[in-house]
């Protein structure tokens, strides 16, 4: 399968449908997971257009995965976890549902199961809370 420029994170990218923002740089976005499997689950994207691990140029893999490690750090601030979980699913066999390429931050609790991958919306008032509690840990 190649790049497709209609996917729901290519259209966040380019301000067509609204995100919980909690970081931006020039290569990367990062954002509230609008079906979030835990409190503080968090998407981290590149700006280039890459499908997946693997077709991905090296260098914004780098970006990413910094951006990520950032973005990780302001969570764990933020939402103080008793572990965290960072995954990147390729391929509908995997788990993928959207088809540009993402890391999730995913906060885990003791003896708290996660919530279903990619099912039920959550309160679009409550990701805008959770974005500002990161975005105010990422600026500490
Ligand atoms: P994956 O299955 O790994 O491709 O993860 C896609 C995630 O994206 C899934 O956890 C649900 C989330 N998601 C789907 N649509 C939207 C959306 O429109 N906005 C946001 N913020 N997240 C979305």
């Amino acid at each position: 399968m190649s790049y497709s420029s209609d996917n729901i994170f290519a259209m966040i990218l380019r301000g067509e449908i609204p995100a919980a923002k909690v970081y931006e740089d020039e290569h990367t976005l990062a954002f509230m997971d609008v079906m979030p499997q835990a409190d503080g689950h968090t998407l981290v994207i590149p700006k280039v257009e890459a499908e997946n691990f693997f077709d991905i140029p090296d260098e914004s893999l780098g970006h990413l995965i910094v951006t990520t490690r950032r973005v990780a750090r302001a969570v764990q601030a933020a939402f103080e976890p008793d572990g965290m979980m960072i995954t990147q699913l390729n391929g509908p066999a995997a788990g993928q549902s959207v088809f540009h390429i993402h890391f999730h931050i995913i906060p885990r609790f003791a003896g708290q199961d996660l919530r279903s991958h990619g099912r039920g919306m959550a309160d679009s008032d409550l990701l805008q809370e959770h974005a500002a509690r990161i975005r105010a840990a990422l600026s500490e």
